[in-house]
């Protein structure tokens, strides 16, 4: 067979093996994985390099509304250019419904923002904030047959939360329809009681956000998802763990027999508390829910990585600018921490730095390494084997690893909206220098490749894997 590229000499990895083999690929499908393959219109030699499937982050927020005129500083075009130069060939974003609004609205406003935006695959999350019988009764059985297969719902945050009764209907919505639930777990009473609490003692500054949002709010808010769940007898997603006590809630819900899927994300590796309180407001740069906590739970989601209480690592970019009136120092945010817009920007650091700190430090096996940022999101999210693998068949999603490249990261290079990035000046070891969507190569050596033609689709998917 002639193809039309072929990847030569490098060392492809998946979730389970790691061999040598040229990969053949023909009409954006990998069509051969041996040794000695030539005849090809295009030759990539992957000489000294990883050859593992495209990054998919299937935890990332553009183009949302947050109200009060604060403004995401990525739309689909620069979130998913980001997504791209950090190795990534598949996002998986959220759409997120108005109250009132029917979910089939919501997804029209969010294929506007994106259709033919995309440098990158992209696929939608619904936000369920309005969960009426109709949505949960016939909207959502007809969505999840046309492929919008997974939804977020929130514990937290009034006007998005909802409240118990309002979930278990909803997981029972699921339950019938198959669709995977993702749950964002912080007491929400909890945080407003301990705002209160702040404000009676003048404690207003940016580092706050992380004493009014304690582990105990997040540990029994997931307690209290995982039980719900256990009752409608339904998997949820835990999503952006970040600390020990949660981890152990996931763990004795899979002992009791429940099918529980866990997410973390780089903030809780290498983000602390203390980066929060920092001066002149610069501790806004790195508020987002939960908080980063200290170094005992950063190690405790090390361990979590490596110990399979976590199948997903995912970035949770929510980028917003810091030094502007519509980002983190809006006038409000200046004077109150509980104004300044939660989430920080991560969609192109997530491989790096999980590369970096994980597989060069010896912390994680290549292969897990491929599982936790690809395969496992491709199986939970239901678009495998179509993505997150290198096999016959597959989308040749492919990012090629220079395991030798030393990079010191700056904001410039990551090519998102906002004005920073939380992790300047962190040193990486390993850096996906090739990215290929169906392909195509979209990113070479750290720059976009035909930037305009923004080749990225929505796509549909089948059932969660844990859903069967
Ligand atoms: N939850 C998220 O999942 N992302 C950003 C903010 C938040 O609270
Ligand atoms: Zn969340
Ligand atoms: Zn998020």
């Amino acid at each position: 067979m002639r193809f039309d590229t072929v990847i030569r000499h490098g060392t492809v990895v998946t979730a389970s093996d790691t061999f040598l083999a040229d990969v053949g690929i023909k009409d954006g499908k990998v069509a051969a994985l041996a040794l000695g393959l030539t005849d090809a219109d295009e030759i990539i030699d992957a000489t000294g390099l990883f050859v593992m499937p495209g990054g998919i982050d299937s935890h990332v927020h553009l183009d949302q509304p947050s109200g009060d005129g604060i403004v995401m500083a990525d739309d689909f075009d620069s979130g998913t250019r980001s997504a791209a130069i950090g190795g990534n060939s598949t996002v998986l974003a959220f759409c997120m419904q108005e109250k009132g609004q029917s979910l089939r609205e919501a997804l029209k406003v969010y294929h506007a923002k994106a259709d033919g935006k995309c440098h990158v695959d992209v696929s939608f999350h619904l936000v369920i904030t309005d969960p009426t019988a109709e949505v949960l009764g016939q909207e959502l059985p007809a969505l999840v047959e046309d492929g919008y297969t997974s939804l977020k719902i929130f514990m937290t945050y009034e006007g998005l939360r909802l409240r118990d009764d309002e979930i278990l209907a909803t997981l029972d919505a699921a339950r019938r329809t198959g669709a995977l639930v993702m749950v964002h777990c912080e007491n929400e009473d909890a945080i407003r009681y301990l705002i209160g609490r702040h404000e009676e003692e003048g404690k207003f500054a940016p580092k706050f956000h992380a004493t009014t949002r304690p582990v105990a709010a997040e540990r029994e808010a997931t307690h209290r998802a995982l039980s719900l769940a256990e009752i409608v007898d339904v998997p949820i997603v835990i999503v952006h763990v970040s600390n020990r006590e949660a981890m152990e809630e996931i763990r004795r819900a899979r002992e009791r027999g429940q099918k529980i899927a866990g997410e973390t994300c780089p903030q809780y590796l290498v983000l602390t508390a203390d980066d929060l309180d920092q001066d002149a407001l610069e501790g806004a740069k790195y508020v987002c829910s939960p908080p980063p906590r200290d170094k005992a739970s950063q190690d405790a989601c090390w361990q979590g990585l490596e110990q399979g209480v976590f199948d997903l690592f995912s970035s949770d970019h929510c980028p917003f600018r810091f030094d502007d009136p519509q980002g983190k120092l809006n006038e409000k945010g200046k004077r109150h921490f509980r104004w300044i817009p939660n989430g920080i920007p991560g969609v192109a650091t997530r491989l790096p730095i999980l590369f970096s700190e994980g597989v060069m430090k010896g912390r994680l096996d290549i292969n897990r390494f491929v599982a936790l940022t690809s395969t496992n999101h491709a199986k939970l999210y239901g678009l495998y084997p179509r993505k997150g693998t290198i096999a016959i068949g597959a989308d040749a999603d492919i990012a090629l690893w220079d395991p030798n490249r030393s990079v010191t990261l700056t904001n410039a290079m990551l090519k998102h909206g906002a004005d920073y990035t939380p992790y300047e000046g962190l040193d990486i070891r390993g850096w996906p220098v090739r990215l290929l969507l169906r392909g195509k190569t979209i990113v070479n050596d750290g720059r976009t490749v035909g930037d305009a033609d923004r080749r990225g689709s929505y796509l549909a998917r089948q059932r969660s894997s844990m859903v069967q």
